[in-house]
C-alpha cells in the first residue's frame, strides 16, 4: 500500500499538508450530527473539541474508584501492559482496559460516545487503543510533543487520518497540574520526522518518547500558523477529542493535584491496519488492535 505519511524514512524533517478530510461525514449532513454546527466548526478548524460536564458526578465517582482500583490491583504486577515511570515503579499508563475489564468496556462502548465518533470518521469504529494514564501530583512525567497518528502510521500500519481519539479527564484540569496541551490547526499538517524505529520501540517509547517527536523548528513553525498552545481546562467528567494528527503534549506535575485520564482510540472500520510503514515487526494487540474487535454502528 502506498505510503502517503511517510516518516522516520528520511535524514530531512519536512511538514507536508493533511490529505484527509478532518470530518468524514459530509458537512451537509451537520442536522444529524449529535454536535452543534458550532461543535463541529471548532473541531474542524482547531483539530480538538472539549465538552465540558459530560460524565455526570456519580458516573465521575465511579470512574475514579475504578482507575485507582486497577492501580491498586496493578501494583505488584509485572505486564507489559503496566507501563512505569522512567525513573521510579510508579504506574504511569495501563493499556488495553476497554478489553480487559468489564467496567471499562461498558465505558468505552457507551452510545453517547460512539454517536459523536461514528458521525466524526463517517462509519462504523473500534477500539484501536485504550488506556489509563495517572500523572500523579508532584512525580507525574511529561509527555513530549507528537502526533499520535504519526505513531500509529509508522508503527502499527495506520494507513489513514481516520481515528479520534477521546480523553475522559477523571481529576480536575489546571493549567499547572501537566494537563494536554494541543497545538490548533496542526491536525493539516503531517511532520514527516527522522531516525529509525528499533524493534520494540514501544518498550521505551511509552514511558519517554523519542522518535516521531518532531523537531523543534517545525513545532515553532505549527504553534505560530495556529497563532499559540491551547490548554483545555475544567472538571472531572469533561472530555476532549481529538483528531489523530492533532500535535500535543504535557508537562510533568510538580503540583500536589494529580492528573488522571482514560484514553481511547476510535478507528474507522475503513481504514485497519496493515503492515507498520517502517518499523520492523507489529506491535503487540494490547497497543494496537488488529483482531476480533467488535465493530459500533450508529444505524
Ligand atoms: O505509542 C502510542 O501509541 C502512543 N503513545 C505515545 C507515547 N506516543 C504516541 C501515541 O500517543
Ligand atoms: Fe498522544
Amino acid at each position: 500500500m502506498e505510503d502517503l505519511y511517510p516518516s522516520r524514512k528520511n535524514n530531512q524533517p519536512e511538514i507536508m499538508k493533511r490529505k484527509d478530510p478532518v470530518i468524514h461525514t459530509d458537512r451537509s449532513k451537520d442536522d444529524q450530527a449529535p454536535l452543534s454546527k458550532e461543535q463541529l466548526d471548532s473541531y474542524e478548524r482547531n483539530g480538538f473539541l472539549q465538552i465540558e460536564n459530560f460524565f455526570s458526578e456519580d458516573e465521575v465517582s465511579e470512574l475514579q474508584k475504578g482507575i485507582f482500583e486497577l492501580q491498586d490491583d496493578s501494583k505488584d504486577v509485572t505486564s507489559d501492559k503496566v507501563i512505569r515511570e522512567p525513573q521510579s515503579d510508579e504506574i504511569r499508563s495501563i493499556f488495553h482496559v476497554h478489553n480487559d475489564d468489564e467496567y471499562f468496556k461498558k465505558v468505552a462502548y457507551d452510545q453517547r460516545i460512539l454517536d459523536i465518533v461514528n458521525h466524526l470518521l463517517g462509519s462504523d469504529v473500534y477500539i484501536h487503543q485504550s488506556r489509563i494514564n495517572y500523572k500523579p501530583g508532584f512525580t507525574g512525567k511529561e509527555f513530549d510533543w507528537h502526533s499520535d497518528f504519526e505513531t500509529w502510521h509508522v508503527e502499527d500500519g495506520m494507513p489513514r487520518m481516520r481515528a479520534v481519539s477521546l480523553s475522559i479527564a477523571l481529576s480536575d484540569n489546571y493549567t499547572f497540574n501537566g494537563p494536554l496541551m494541543l497545538i490548533p490547526g496542526s491536525q493539516n499538517y503531517y511532520v514527516s520526522c527522522v531516525g529509525e524505529t528499533p524493534d520494540d520501540n514501544y518498550k521505551e517509547s511509552l514511558k519517554k518518547q523519542k522518535l516521531g517527536v518532531p523537531d523543534q523548528e517545525s513545532l515553532r513553525w505549527l504553534a505560530e500558523q495556529g497563532g499559540g498552545i491551547s490548554v483545555p481546562t475544567g472538571k472531572a467528567g469533561s472530555i476532549t477529542l481529538f483528531e489523530s494528527n492533532t500535535m500535543h503534549g504535557s508537562n510533568g506535575n510538580i503540583t500536589p493535584y494529580s492528573r488522571n485520564n482514560l484514553f481511547m482510540v476510535y478507528n474507522s472500520v475503513e481504514n485497519q491496519l496493515v503492515k507498520p510503514f517502517s518499523a520492523g515487526k507489529e506491535r503487540p494487540e494490547f497497543i494496537a488492535v488488529r483482531e476480533g474487535a467488535p465493530k459500533f454502528s450508529n444505524s
